[in-house]
């Protein structure tokens, strides 16, 4: 611990801040995670990652900064990872998920401002949170007015590239996502000293697949009546998949689903027979976010499926690991990111077609869509989810939540209410 408070020092953190924060986080863990039963083994390594979330991968990532490696922190899923792969960098998410952070984030920002970008926001100004120290770039994205607006109080004192995210899904808009992947990688370039050439590149577009593949094997076991591992941990695993390093995380997601696929055999289940299964949907749970599967799952019910981009947005969908050229590449890159159906595009058919195509698979009994408050996209866009659930016959309940646990007994009602109507 004391070489980790040197670390943090050297980050320029606000040490006695962080000591708060740091005070919270145990007992959050301990009561959202350690009361569970007969959890997979594999889990044990996410409960260590966990519970020293602001020391073991910042170290690593200023040992290889050291070695002259560049750090890209991102904020949203359209940022390829591949491209800052093949140009030798390290990518980290740096999305704030707790309450913490939000009244820094509210000093400069609207209080109407969603708690994400609010807690982003205050992490960075803050000083408190190590990855928004140690990223030497950051890399933001047009996706909602929030984060745009955000980005340029951020930038203010780190360097910040914004990737300029198409709002439509025609053709043209993929093509100018390409030409926005290559205006990247033009940067990435330039920032790091290394070429990314169709080799390297092609490498990085497989670690990166391999990565969704394992994510995708933990879920599939997810698919199961026999249900192997609970939401809660299931979401950590999702959540530190952001921020670990591409390689590693796949190992240890198939070493989980391993053992996923043996309890499935075994029929080793973390709920009972007949315990309602829930899909959630909206937007994204950063960590320590685990607020709603908490309550879902301390009222009688199991979360089988998020789809979130912190859940089935991040994994699904490969890119093809065929194109030989740059120019190849580039565009199946973009082909692959176009696919992840964000309220932020209009229309967004696709993402009420997974919905629908997800409760199916994941045999769910109803639908929970959950959006941060002051989030109009996600919110606005609750109105056609619900009426096609409705027309599928799938029950659902729309939520509106932030970071605090004021409307946890409230909602803890509600949702206990929906559980109980399954
Ligand atoms: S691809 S969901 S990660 S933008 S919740 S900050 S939208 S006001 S996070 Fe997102 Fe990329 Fe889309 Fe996914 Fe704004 Fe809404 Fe806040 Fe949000």
């Amino acid at each position: 611990m004391a070489d980790y408070v040197k670390m943090w020092k050297d980050l320029g953190m606000d040490l006695e801040n962080h000591d708060l924060l740091c005070q919270v986080l145990p007992t959050a863990v301990g009561d959202v995670f350690l009361t569970q039963e007969n959890r997979p083994a594999a889990m044990d390594f996410w409960d260590l990652v966990i519970s020293e979330v602001h020391g073991i991968r910042p170290a690593e990532l200023i040992e290889e900064q050291k070695k002259g490696r560049k750090v890209f922190g991102t904020f949203c899923v359209y940022v390829p990872d591949e491209v800052i792969i093949a140009a030798d960098g390290i990518v980290t998410g740096l999305c704030g998920g707790s309450q913490f952070w939000v009244p820094g984030g509210e000093a400069v920002l609207p209080k109407s401002t969603c708690p994400l970008v609010k807690a982003s926001v205050g992490a960075r100004l803050g000083r408190t949170c190590p990855f928004f120290r140690i990223a030497d770039m950051y890399v933001g994205e047009t996706t909602c007015d929030g984060k745009k607006k955000a980005y340029e109080i951020l930038g203010e004192d780190v360097p910040m590239y914004v990737m300029d995210v198409p709002q439509m899904k025609r053709e043209k808009d993929t093509l100018k996502w390409k030409g926005e992947i290559e205006e990247f990688a033009q940067k990435v370039e330039e920032f790091t000293g290394n070429k990314v050439t169709p080799e390297k590149l092609g490498e990085a577009i497989h670690i990166v697949n391999e990565k969704r593949r394992a994510l995708a094997r933990v879920y599939e076991c997810r698919k199961s009546e026999c249900l192997p591992i609970s939401g809660r941990d299931a979401l950590l695993m999702m959540q530190i998949s952001f921020f670990d390093d591409p390689a590693r995380c796949a190992q240890m997601c198939n070493r989980l689903a391993d053992e996923l696929e043996q309890r499935i055999k075994d029929g080793v289940s973390v709920v009972p027979a007949g315990t309602k299964r829930i899909l959630v949907t909206g937007t994204p749970l950063a960590v320590p976010n685990w607020k709603l599967h908490n309550i879902i799952e301390t009222s009688g019910a199991a979360v089988v499926c998020e789809e979130m981009c912190t859940g089935t947005r991040y994994f699904e969908n490969l890119v093809s690991e065929d194109g030989d050229t740059l120019d190849e590449q580039f565009m199946d890159l973009s082909r692959r990111y176009m696919k992840t159906n964000c309220a932020c595009f209009t229309p967004n058919r696709g993402r009420i077609d997974d919905i629908l195509r997800m409760a199916k698979e994941y045999h769910a009994d109803g639908v929970i869509d959950c959006s941060l408050k002051f989030c109009c996209l996600y919110d606005t866009e609750k109105y056609t989810v619900s009426r096609a659930l409705k027309e599928a016959g799938v029950p659902v309940l729309s939520i509106e939540t932030d970071y605090t646990d004021a409307d946890a007994e409230q909602l803890r009602t509600r949702i206990g209410a929906f559980v109980e109507m399954l």
